[in-house]
């Protein structure tokens, strides 16, 4: 009937970003419409969650503009195009193929960095990507399972460089920081808004070929849901801009380094934006 309440289910990838940005999403739906809110956190990767909202059993969550554009809409990367413009051609492909809108963006860049001890970077003299491809034969990569089969992952990333690791781990993504702290890897994939980087003093080195896309994030929903609750679209666009790298860093520290919930989190930095009482 018309007066039936609605629902909306939202959901994020398996880190603590998105655990986080997964709560602060429900959180702030819950406290501003009349939607039920169904959570469904750390659900999987790009490709799953991709899958999840295509066949509807997911209405929202976050995504970036080059995972999307490079992963699930197979566009090639043009260093020259700028981050607006990627942003506004996934914007465009997403509607027309998927039906699923991308909203305003959330403010703030998590891209993917070879990430260093600081002490190995110096001893051997390694800032830039091409300077590390000098040394890599005497060293270990390690990523998340994700980045070795995605269109913007490692393949392309050792024919830009011509890497030759010794070795390939794969590891939670969450755990590479402290594996790399630790001497167990040498070179990582850090995500940048990663409040770990500085804490366990990783160097991150220069892609100095541009082979990362920006990647910024983006709450992305169902068009169908949008369409049902007319309001819906404008109330969610008052997340644009509310966070900024080092804003996402800290709030990611607050769960990694200090052992605060993300759920917490994402309540306590809506409350001191004033988006929710
Ligand atoms: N990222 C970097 C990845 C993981 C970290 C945000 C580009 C992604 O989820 O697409």
């Amino acid at each position: 009937t018309s007066d039936a309440k609605g629902k909306i289910v939202i959901s994020g990838k398996k880190f603590t970003e998105q655990v986080i940005l997964t709560h602060l999403l429900a959180e702030y739906v819950k406290a501003n419409t009349d939607l039920d809110v169904e959570v469904k956190d750390s659900l999987g990767g790009a490709f799953m969650l991709q899958q999840a909202i295509e066949n509807g059993d997911v209405d929202m969550y976050v995504e970036y503009t080059g995972t999307g554009y490079l992963n699930i809409l197979k566009q090639p990367y043009d260093p020259k195009k700028t981050p607006e413009q990627i942003y506004n051609e996934t914007k465009k492909l997403y509607k027309e193929k998927y039906n699923i809108a991308w909203l305003k963006p959330l403010g703030f860049n998590n891209t993917y960095a070879l990430a260093m001890r600081r002490d190995l970077a110096e001893k051997l003299g390694v800032k830039t990507y091409s300077d590390l491809a000098k040394h890599s034969s005497s060293l270990t990569f390690g990523s998340d399972a994700e980045f070795f089969e995605r269109s913007d992952g490692y393949d392309g990333l050792v024919d830009t460089y011509g890497f030759q690791f010794k070795k390939k781990v794969t590891i939670d993504p969450d755990l590479q920081y402290e594996a790399a702290k630790n001497g167990e890897i040498d070179v990582i994939t850090a995500y940048t808004t990663d409040a770990r980087i500085k804490k366990y003093d990783l160097v991150v080195l220069k892609d100095d070929k541009q082979y990362f896309p920006p990647y910024h994030a983006v709450p992305i929903i169902r068009q169908e849901v949008l369409d049902a609750n007319p309001d819906l679209e404008e109330k969610l666009n008052k997340l644009a801009n509310i966070l900024t790298d080092e804003k996402m860093m800290e709030l990611n520290g607050e769960v990694n380094l200090e052992g605060k919930r993300p759920r917490e989190v994402a309540i306590d930095f809506l409350k001191a934006e004033g988006l929710i009482d």
